[in-house]
């Protein structure tokens, strides 16, 4: 039997968390490694003070910006990702307008085929698959498998909680990459076009509000924030966050 985490507890908030978590692993979703990528996480929000920091909100508005301006955007989804925000990655999709792609590290039909039902229960439109017709050059893990009319040719691509490798790969192939990441001081952080450092959970109600919010305006708006933002230097902010132990 589930146990249930009182409303009053003080991190109510990232136990619900959890026990998302614990049932994407349940459900078959999200793999047994998400709970060791959760808990490294976990540490890195208690560190940056579990809320969206200023660095965190510029991120989100460069972020939204570059998925608005993209020929071709595609939202990127593994187990973790499906199990903590499946109703807001299906949300993102119908707003830019973009496909969701299922793209999971630890290789499993039946858990690629549970994260797309997830995504289908919570409302997306449309869902593309892996497959062995296109894959990713510069690198060699199961993430290489992609849909020829998603990730392959996706000019920008949204790919929260990512392992570094992939993300490389998707920028030497010329794609633009936007992430979350708690780590600022991952390889995909660092390397990504955009890193959002926040929780996802957090994250991505604040990107939903901003793709909305910037979807209107014209696009001179956007280009000026995608030019004005420096990856490396929000990186730094974040790091200075938590070395500085505010
Ligand atoms: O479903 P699969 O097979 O694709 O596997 C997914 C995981 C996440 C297990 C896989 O991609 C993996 O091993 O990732 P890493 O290399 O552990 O990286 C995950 C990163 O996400 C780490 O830097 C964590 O700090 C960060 N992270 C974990 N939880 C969250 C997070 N960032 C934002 N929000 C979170 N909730």
């Amino acid at each position: 039997m589930r146990e249930e985490v009182p409303h009053s507890h003080p991190r109510y908030a990232s136990l619900k968390l959890r026990e998302a978590i614990v049932a994407g692993v349940e459900q078959g979703v999200t793999s047994i490694h998400g709970l060791v990528a959760h808990g490294r996480g976990e540490a890195f929000d208690y560190l940056i003070g579990e809320a969206s920091q200023p660095f965190a909100l510029e991120a989100v508005r460069a972020g939204a910006a570059l998925l608005l301006q993209a020929r071709q955007p595609v939202i990127s989804v593994n187990g973790n990702a499906a199990a903590l925000v499946p109703a807001e990655l299906a949300a993102l999709g119908r707003l830019l307008p973009a496909p969701l792609e299922v793209n999971i590290f630890h290789a499993s039909r039946p858990r690629e085929q549970a994260i797309r039902e997830v995504l289908l229960a919570n409302g997306a439109e449309v869902v593309l698959m892996p497959t062995e017709e296109a894959q990713l050059s510069f690198i060699e893990s199961n993430r290489r498998f992609v849909h020829p009319d998603g990730i392959f040719r996706a000019d920008v691509v949204f790919v929260p909680l990512e392992d570094g490798d992939r993300c490389q790969a998707l920028r030497r192939m010329g794609k633009e990459v936007v992430t979350v990441d708690l780590n600022p001081l991952s390889r995909t952080a660092r390397t990504a076009s955009v890193a959002i450092v926040d929780n996802l959970a957090r994250a991505m109600p604040l990107l939903l509000e901003v793709v909305a919010q910037l979807r209107p305006e014209a696009p001179a708006v956007r280009e000026g924030l995608v030019a004005a933002y420096d990856n490396h230097r929000v990186l730094r902010a974040a790091e200075a966050r938590i070395r500085s132990g505010a």
